[in-house]
């Protein structure tokens, strides 16, 4: 190897010098290597490979971003088909859960109190009671239909061999009005609708018969109480002055309508179409009805006015009556919606913490007050906000959605709720009374569900009602049955002994249709009646529809005449 010379250094000199640098420089090369190596090594290294990477080999990082975005998309659609398959599956679930309850309900009643009215769980025997005179089998009335619509047939059938068989309507006794009319009338006329069965057509049209004497007052204005084997009526003894009550006689339209339809006899629709004509006539307190009417009279006796007890299914029949006419029966929908107008100026209330409730009225002072049984007018508004006055539509199914959210508040801690909750003195939505803590498998709050689910299919109803159903397995059943409770607040429960009938009709049916498809007793062709039994609403305008498939000359599409 020839070195170059350079001034002033020896060769020998200048090697010693030379492989020093080298050695150096190769110290320094291999530090940097380490140094940059490392740093791809860091956690937070992609940031510094951005930086170091040229921009084609960034690249590969855009189209990335699209196939991460892709991929984003991907998962999402998984994760929502098998929220959509978990859905199915807890639908599947809850409807298997609800036969078992219905079955296990109707089990123990037919095992300890057949042919009583209900079943007492706890001490496994019949309970009469004295709402229903010398009537029997309230619980079998009350089932029919639910029976059916679960398709548990060979339950089904006992009911209507029972009904066929025992169901004696020549009694003796002081039996409600209302009572009979929502179960009985009611309960037979759905099983009649559903299976045709002639039976329960028979014995309906005998059972109206023999409701009528209650009509004859002054004013046609029904008594509360008859006696259905001697046609006596009178007025309850707590009702003041002899009155009637508002719920009482305002809630029989829609079964007096289709006893009329039946039967081709007008007289059913004459008794209902009179009391409504009295209460459009009569002045009512800024626009509202109290719950307490004079039948002598046909005055109003007290200024007390509510969407609970004593007033609530009077509101639920106006709007009712005007769907099941096939949206035909004016009246009705004007009374329901100035009924309503009246009710958002004056009983609408907003709590301090946010909660929308209805209160109550009493001559102008409020009371902030729900009962258990208020909460069906989360359902009561959502099935009537589509007709309301175009600028109302919303503002009526908001109104719904408040009202459902204020009572599922109330279904706290054992997830089941008391029989009223207010919202004064620091309350909201919370029983205040110990005499109102009680639950007693009443069904308002789930039919709340059921309709705004129908209406909305928000998913959060199915999830409260999912709730409920596991509520009441947890602290309603007992061995001989399903009980109300007597402190929803309580952390041991303690029952009341009691398997009241609606929780067949009402309760379970709802839960049960919370979870089936919308087609399961559709809403354009079922209004339910207060005890949750579906009548058929009634078509008139299937000629109208015949004419529409005619061609405008009127001959028929094919040449042949319409069968009408
Ligand atoms: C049912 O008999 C009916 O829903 C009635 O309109 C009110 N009370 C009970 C259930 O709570």
């Amino acid at each position: 190897m020839v070195f170059r010379k350079f001034p002033g250094v020896s060769a020998s000199g200048m090697g010693l010098r030379l492989s020093q640098k080298f050695v150096f420089l190769l110290f320094l090369s291999g530090l940097v290597t380490l140094c940059l190596g490392a740093l791809f090594f860091l956690p937070d290294s992609a940031r510094l490979k951005r930086i170091f990477l040229s921009k084609t080999e960034a690249q590969p990082v855009t189209v990335g971003s699209e196939n991460d975005a892709r991929e984003q998309a991907r998962k999402a659609d998984a994760a929502a088909a098998r929220v959509r398959a978990l859905s199915r599956k807890l639908n599947l679930k809850a409807h298997f859960c609800l036969l078992q309850m219905m079955k296990f309900a109707w089990d123990n009643y037919k095992h300890y109190a057949w042919g009583k009215n209900e079943l007492r769980p706890l001490t496994r025997n019949g309970h009469i009671g004295t709402m229903f005179g010398g009537l029997r089998g309230a619980s079998i009335i009350d089932s029919l239909d639910t029976l059916y619509i679960m398709d548990l047939l060979e339950e089904y059938e006992e009911a209507k061999d029972w009904v066929e068989n025992n169901l004696d309507l020549n009694s003796n006794g002081e039996s409600s009005l209302f009572e009979v009319n929502i179960r009985y009338v009611g309960g037979l006329l759905s099983a009649y609708y559903l299976t045709g069965n002639e039976v329960f057509k028979k014995k309906v049209l005998e059972l109206g018969e023999k409701l009528l004497p209650a009509f004859n007052t002054p004013t046609g204005i029904p008594r509360g109480v008859i006696n259905l084997g001697s046609g006596t009526s009178w007025s309850w003894g707590w009702a003041s002055a002899g009155s009637s009550i508002l719920a009482e006689f305002g809630t029989l339209h829609l079964e007096f309508v289709h006893l009329s339809e039946l039967s081709n006899n007008p007289v059913f629709r004459e008794k209902v179409m009179n009391i409504r004509k009295l209460l459009n006539k009569i002045e009512k307190p800024h626009g509202l009805y109290p719950n307490f009417l004079s039948p002598v009279t046909g005055n109003w006796v007290q200024h007390h006015v509510s969407l609970g007890g004593l007033g609530d299914s009077f509101y639920e029949y106006l709007i009712k009556s005007y769907l099941m006419s096939d949206k035909t029966d004016e009246e009705a929908k004007k009374m329901y919606y100035s009924a309503l107008e009246a009710i958002e100026a004056n009983l609408v209330q907003q709590s301090p913490g946010g909660l929308t409730y209805l209160a109550e009225w009493r001559g102008g002072i409020l009371d902030h007050k729900m009962g258990h049984l208020a909460c069906f007018a989360g359902g009561m508004l959502g099935i009537g906000a589509e007709d309301g006055a175009p600028e109302k539509k919303q503002r009526y199914l908001d109104l719904a959605g408040e009202i459902t959210h204020t009572c599922h508040e109330s279904y706290t801690p054992t997830k089941l709720g008391p029989e009223a909750f207010r919202f004064d003195a620091g309350a909201e939505a919370t029983a205040t009374r110990l005499s109102e803590r009680y639950y007693i498998l009443r069904p308002e709050v789930i039919e709340s569900y059921m309709y705004m689910w129908r209406l909305t299919h928000d998913p959060k109803y199915r999830e409260w009602g999912w709730e409920a159903v596991e509520a009441l397995e947890k602290h309603c059943r007992v061995e001989g049955g399903y009980s109300g409770i007597r402190d929803v607040y309580a952390s041991a429960v303690s029952h009341d002994n009691m398997q009241q009938s609606f929780f067949l009709s009402e309760t379970l049916k709802y839960l049960y249709l919370l979870f089936s498809d919308d087609d399961l007793l559709p809403l354009q062709d079922w209004v339910f009646n207060t005890e949750a039994h579906p009548l058929p609403i009634i078509h008139r305008n299937c000629l109208q529809r015949q004419n529409s498939l005619q061609k405008p000359d009127k001959t028929p599409i094919d040449g042949k005449s319409v069968a009408i």
